[in-house]
């Protein structure tokens, strides 16, 4: 007899597979081709896809008994959970009062170099309790659950001691325990030279590398090391040293490369073999040539160049035609851009940096996989993959991108199980 599934999804009007991927992410043409099935037909058990594809064929591989639940998804567009490989989830200290000051002309580095930007949210994070970040991040990871994203990123970054490190890391880590989405660490001890350190800047790359770096991979709290690669935060050697460490100590790397000025950071996770080079606004066509060839994974934020007011050019279609594999992330943080939803990042995708729908879709799912490592088990429907899937209030896969500002999400699926329903969170 067949296996009764535990989970039916029937009769979507689009089902965006994205299949085919796992191995290598999306370049070039594929990710302008999303792996569509009209009608499609998915059946999960025990929290796995065991079939997608028309309904005779999800029908000949499982069948309906007494425990399954059947969700019609007729007139419907079906995807895979969308995944966020770029956030910095916990913090204290919110910056809206900076936003008043850019539109009056201050830069964000100049802010920064004046001790406010990320050293003000550094001073309220390491005044913060563990359960304060906490129950505020949960707060985000509801409503990023609620847009339809079931796998998130989320870095460290707003401690800047060794203690107040540790501190956001454990809760990045009981969140992930404790909460539907999924959440995967990553250490920015490098984010911002804490104001101790202000006349030994290096002194503080030693502190990273000599005991931040070494105590992070003791405690297993952070799978991925990031630096802020930029003018007047961390330069490309001191990037190097804190990354070539992370290396040796076993973390995936990520950077955040030539986001407000070319730097060589494009070059630098290229030379390092990175999983991802993040921001990418100011790359050098070499740089991104570099990434290409290495399949380092390209991730744009355009939520952050679109809330900072910066007018650039659309450096995600030339990274598309170079051939570099490109994903897309919120960048969720409070200064530079306070947006939980990828559908919004996807329209941004759209409109400023000339994706198209199925593109930015692609670089939501299964290219944001690839960023997170994840690749294997997320960001398609496929046999053998994690059940994570969004159901919504449309019938094509377009109207992500071009119905801006608004939550199409009907239901939600993780790991197998509906955690949202109607536009409302379910789970406990
Ligand atoms: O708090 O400003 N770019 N880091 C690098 C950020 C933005 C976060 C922030
Ligand atoms: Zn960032």
């Amino acid at each position: 007899m067949l296996p009764a599934a535990d989970l039916v999804v029937a009769n979507a009007a689009q089902m965006v597979t994205m299949a085919g991927f796992s191995a290598r992410p999306k370049r070039g043409r594929q990710m302008d081709e999303p792996g569509l099935i009209e009608g499609g037909w998915l059946a999960a058990k025990e929290g796995k896809i065991v079939a997608v594809g028309e309904q005779a064929l999800v029908m000949s591989a499982v069948r309906v008994g007494p425990g399954t639940e059947v969700l019609d998804a007729t007139g419907r567009l079906v995807t895979p959970g969308l995944v966020d490989p770029h956030t910095h989830l916990v913090f204290a200290g919110w910056r809206e009062r900076e936003m008043t000051a850019r539109l009056r002309g201050s830069s964000y580095l100049d802010i920064l170099a004046a001790g406010g930007g990320i050293l003000s949210t550094v001073r309220e994070t390491r005044r913060a309790t563990a359960g304060e970040l906490r129950a505020q991040a949960q707060g985000v990871l509801d409503r990023m659950l609620l847009a339809g994203t079931t796998t998130v990123e989320a870095k460290s970054g707003y401690g800047l001691t060794l203690a107040d490190e540790l501190k956001c890391l454990s809760v990045i880590r009981d969140l992930d325990r404790t909460h539907a989405v999924d959440v995967v660490p990553t250490f920015l001890g490098a984010h911002a030279v804490p104001p101790e350190y202000r006349d030994s800047p290096d002194h503080f790359v030693d502190l990273i590398v000599e005991e931040m770096l070494p105590a992070v991979a003791r405690e297993g709290l952070a799978e991925f090391a990031d630096v802020f690669c930029e003018e007047g935060v961390f330069s490309v050697d001191q990037s190097r040293r804190i990354l070539k460490e992370a290396r040796v100590l076993g973390f995936g790397l990520k950077l955040h490369a030539d986001e407000l000025a070319p730097q060589g950071g494009a070059e630098l996770a290229a030379e390092l073999g990175a999983v991802s080079a993040d921001h990418l606004l100011h790359a050098s066509p070499q740089g991104l040539a570099a990434l290409a060839d290495r399949e380092v994974i390209a991730v744009l934020l355009p939520g952050t160049p679109f809330f900072l007011g910066l007018d650039l050019p659309p450096r995600g279609r030339e990274m598309v035609d170079a051939g570099v594999p490109v994903a897309l992330a919120t960048d969720f943080n409070p200064g530079t851009c306070p947006v939980e939803s990828m559908a919004i990042v996807m329209t941004l995708a759209c409109v400023t940096q000339r994706l198209t729908p199925a593109e930015a879709l692609a670089a939501a799912t299964i290219n944001a996989a690839h960023a997170l490592r994840r690749a294997d088990t997320l960001g398609s429907l496929e046999a053998g993959k994690t059940a994570d899937l969004v159901i919504y209030d449309a019938p094509d896969y377009r109207f992500l991108s071009y119905r801006f500002g608004v939550n199409l999400v009907d239901t939600v699926i993780k790991g197998g199980r509906v955690v949202v329903r109607g536009g409302e969170l379910v789970y406990d």
